[in-house]
């Protein structure tokens, strides 16, 4: 059985797809049993109802998929880990950088693994789940007890027909989606845009140069390899063409009147600056624009 914590859009993307009986979201101390039901559009073919099931005290899951919001993990997780063996490896599922180490300092000694994903999925209406866009999710150990439990894991997610692959350097794969979800995320949600419509947007066209210059030099800073200025700038603008139709994670929170995950994307970077005694200009106004929208 694989339980899983946060049934947002992301949650819900594999709880659809994974073999129907072995998968339960996990609830929280206030929520119902009842179980779940959604209708699923997948990228193709007929949409499906959806009903899962929530994990009963009784039932140990073998996995433990974490989809929360970044800001939401930790006491997400503090609720639920005093119930939970320690043997059960978890995959942290969140966007940006910060909250998996802020676990994984808090936990070091469980079996902790982090996903960098590109699936596209969105909920326009709280009963529906669109799978909007087929991606690749890679899966690498932040814990030393994670590393022997990644492959085992990459299996039992691959029964999803996902694309899951095992990644030695998660890390990187983390800060080469941070790069992109900062460069992409705030701009839209400030500019209340499509990911497609930002390119000819002259309040992104202004920013995105200086902002890739940070973005080159705290890729520095964080001991990643080096990329310029220019490279960063062409993947942000190949992401946002590839993904024209779509809502940003970060826009539609705004739109929902939801916290945002900007103090993991582009805060990350401004805290990440400040510790090194660099300035980070850019970001910091980005992330200030985004907090007073909400
Ligand atoms: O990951 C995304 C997000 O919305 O958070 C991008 C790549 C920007 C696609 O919308």
């Amino acid at each position: 059985m694989i339980a899983i914590l946060g049934a947002g859009s992301m949650g819900r993307l594999w709880a659809a797809t994974l073999p129907a009986g072995q998968v339960a979201f996990v609830p929280r101390p206030a929520q119902s049993p009842a179980p779940e039901h959604y209708d699923f559009s997948p990228v193709s073919g007929p949409s499906r109802n959806i009903t899962i099931p929530w994990l009963s005290a009784r039932q140990t899951p073998t996995t433990l998929l974490v989809t929360t919001k970044a800001g939401d993990t930790l006491a997400a997780l503090s609720c639920v880990l005093p119930a939970l063996p320690e043997s059960v490896p978890m995959v942290l599922f969140q966007n940006g950088l910060g909250s998996q180490q802020q676990v994984a300092d808090t936990w070091p000694n469980r079996p902790i693994l982090a996903a960098a994903t590109t699936e596209g999925a969105n909920r326009p209406r709280p009963d529906q789940l669109i799978h909007a866009g087929a991606g690749t999710t890679r899966l690498g150990a932040l814990t030393d007890t994670g590393k022997a439990h990644r492959d085992t894991v990459v299996e039992a997610l691959k029964s999803s027909g996902l694309t899951v692959i095992p990644a030695d350097d998660i890390m990187h794969r983390l800060w080469q989606k941070l790069i992109v979800n900062a460069g992409i995320n705030p701009f839209t949600a400030i500019l209340d845009c499509l990911n497609g419509e930002l390119l000819q947007q002259p309040f992104f066209q202004q920013w995105i140069e200086p902002l890739c210059n940070e973005l080159s030099q705290l890729l520095e800073v964080a001991g990643q390899p080096a990329q310029s200025p220019r490279q960063l700038r062409e993947r942000i603008e190949a992401v946002a063409r590839a993904t024209a139709g779509n809502t940003s994670s970060m826009r539609a929170d705004v739109l929902a009147g939801r916290a945002t995950e900007i103090a993991y994307i582009n805060g990350y970077l401004v805290r990440l600056a400040e510790r090194v005694d660099m300035d980070a200009p850019v970001n910091r106004m980005l992330t200030h624009r985004v907090k007073d929208l909400i």
